[in-house]
């Protein structure tokens, strides 16, 4: 379709996952680029029909979905039986993975229910326990190059969590914390804080993107790029559905923190996130324990100023040395933030081009190449380029910065860019906005590189060493040289680890090029783990494998995990094999995803013995 005719991007005063006003200009431009590089029509008719999960006839499905209907009201309940229709970033769909790995119809929901309450939520979970259907619950769905929106099993019923509650239900000035709901988005906290003139008051922290839901981001433990940018760190207090019926055939809802005290518990409830007792937030974040319904968030005072700096470096033999130097300027907070080091491929590529621009080749874009093309950037040939901020006032960035240039300058031709020479689209100002709190939607135009363009990430943590970041560089190059695949590096130094981001930038619709895909990705896991290092984060692909590497002590970890999820959710019917654990009733019966696959199901699961409590 031509762009000209594309509808324009919602925006947040028409939908609760919709662009800024403010970037609507650049959605624009963004979502040209995209339909640009589409080769294929956007939706394509289900070839497979209704996706219905295991072990429910279609008969018996189609009825407790009408029963649900009629609970819920029929426009909460949506079947997916027509079509699968990719969109993009800001309309993305929520019954599949967009950016599959697999065949668009493996990782595919049968339905989407909408609740708009607690109350709901609980409702939907005791019909699921009733008829033994398998849910998936999402804020926003964005969680793109791990998934997105799409669930572990196929057939799951999605619980879009996001389109009707998505209620900023405080911020608070005092204390500098909010509580939201799943479907409010970094962009939508944002947006209100300016409302409310407290813009200049206080900051949120934002990941690269900022469509994703805050709730979502946190619990599956995103990054950001404030000094807040531990999402997960800085959160304070849930609300959780639990995903059984119990003896008096109630659904559980419950509050951690202090938001578990009887009288008053708001109070302390975002200022304290521990309360009294077992510290429990943990099994909600990455799991399939519980449906959390609100969470509480800490923001950020405005810190007097900021100022945005970028080096980079010449050869890529630089990144052991450079990261020694990061290190303890990180750990003494002289680096404030998740810094990114970046390859500078990745500087070319988020310019939004395709790759044929650059290059017609096969296999990864040689070296010469992409220097050549750098050197006409602002950014200039090099191999490595380092994306910081400085906070405070002047004087006091002052004496940071020069410390940081300082320390940079031991590595010969270490180039400081002055902000000043970049013009106003250059990717800088992006970083730059990102680092001081204000959403963006730059990053998504890597994914022009391939024509359908899709990613998934490689995501592995490390310390910060010079000798760790060399291993794992090399086995990320080695793998893509094997598969064929350009190297898109980047490093995202916490305070003392650094995850490294691989994203793979591949064409969604080759299925060719899909396998390599994943192989290249389980040999980088499973080289990884043979040197100690595991992942922070995988795509739905990958679950099982990347749990299987945390084996320690005869893998008591995952004993303990199915232990709990065997007391929380009897049945099986909270979001089955995320993050690799999967219920009672799916163990041992083929539904782990090892690698080679065309299938992504098992061989059944196993009725429920005994009368239903229902
Ligand atoms: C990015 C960052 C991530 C992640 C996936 C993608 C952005 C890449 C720091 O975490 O998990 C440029």
């Amino acid at each position: 379709m031509p762009p000209s005719f594309l509808p324009i991007t919602p925006t947040l005063s028409t939908a609760h996952s919709g662009i800024p006003s403010r970037l609507l200009p650049k959605a624009t431009h963004a979502k040209n680029l995209i339909y640009n590089g589409k080769t294929v029509p956007d939706a394509a008719p289900l070839r497979r029909g209704l996706p219905v999960p295991q072990g429910i006839s279609k008969t018996a499905f189609l009825v407790a979905i009408e029963e649900l209907r009629s609970a819920l009201g029929p426009d909460h309940v949506t079947l997916n039986d027509k079509e699968v229709k990719n969109g993009w970033y800001m309309e993305h769909p929520n019954t599949h993975d967009m950016m599959p790995l697999f065949d668009s119809e493996e990782f595919i929901a049968s339905a989407v229910v909408y609740p708009g309450s607690v109350e709901d939520v609980k409702l939907i979970v005791k019909w699921a326990n009733k008829h033994l259907i398998p849910l998936f619950p999402i804020s926003i769905g964005r969680n793109l190059g791990y998934g997105g929106s799409a669930p572990r099993v196929r057939g799951s019923v999605t619980i879009d969590l996001g389109r009707r509650m998505n209620r900023i239900l405080e911020i608070n000035a005092d204390d500098f914390t909010c509580l939201v709901e799943p479907g409010v988005t970094f962009y939508a906290l944002h947006e209100e804080i300016q409302k409310r003139g407290l813009g200049d008051k206080m900051w949120i922290d934002t990941p690269d993107l900022g469509g994703g839901s805050v709730v979502g981001n946190t619990l599956d433990r995103g990054v950001g790029y404030t000094p807040y940018g531990d999402h997960w760190a800085c959160h304070s207090g849930l609300e959780v559905v639990l995903p059984s019926v119990g003896d008096d055939g109630d659904v559980s809802v419950f509050r951690t923190g202090m938001g578990a005290l009887g009288v008053g518990g708001e109070n302390t409830w975002q200022c304290f996130p521990y309360g009294f007792g077992p510290y429990n937030d943990g099994i909600f974040s990455q799991s399939n324990f519980g449906i959390v319904t609100k969470m509480g968030m800490t923001l950020m005072p405005n810190p007097g100023g900021f100022e945005s700096f970028m080096y980079t470096f010449a050869n890529e033999s630089d990144l052991a040395p450079l990261i020694e130097i990061i290190r303890p300027l990180r750990i003494s907070n002289i680096l404030e933030n998740v810094a990114q080091l970046r390859h500078g491929l990745q500087t070319l590529s988020v310019k939004g081009h395709p790759r044929t621009n650059y290059y017609n080749g096969s296999g990864p874009m040689p070296d010469p190449i992409i220097r050549q093309h750098l050197r006409s950037t602002a950014t200039g040939e090099c191999a490595w380029v380092y994306y910081g901020m400085s906070y405070g006032p002047a004087h006091i960035r002052g004496h940071k910065l020069s410390i940081i240039d300082n320390e940079f300058h031991r590595i010969p031709g270490c180039k400081r860019i002055d902000p000043a020479t970049l013009p106003a689209d250059e990717y800088f100002w992006s970083r730059d906005r990102i680092a001081s709190g204000t959403p963006d939607l730059e990053e998504l135009k890597w994914v022009n590189w391939m024509p359908n363009g899709a990613h998934a990430a490689f995501s592995p943590v490390s310390p910060i060493k010079g000798a760790d970041a060399e291993k794992l560089y090399g086995l990320a190059k080695r793998r893509h040289g094997e598969q064929g695949l350009d190297l898109m590096p980047a490093f995202c130094v916490g305070l003392r680890e650094m995850h490294l981001i691989v994203e793979i930038v591949y064409d969604g619709t080759d299925m060719g090029m899909k396998k390599r895909v994943e192989k290249c990705l389980r040999d980088m896991i499973d080289d990884a783990a043979a040197l100690g290092y595991g992942e922070y984060r995988t795509h739905l692909a990958l679950m099982d494998q990347v749990a299987g590497t945390y084996n320690w002590n005869d893998n008591a970890l995952m004993k303990f995990n199915n232990t709990l999820k065997d007391a929380l959710d009897p049945n099986g019917i909270l979001a089955p094999g995320r993050c690799g654990i999967w219920p009672k009733r799916y163990r041992n019966r083929g539904w782990e995803l090892k690698g080679g696959e065309t299938s992504t199901e098992g061989a059944g699961v196993a009725p429920i013995a005994g009368e239903s409590k229902i």
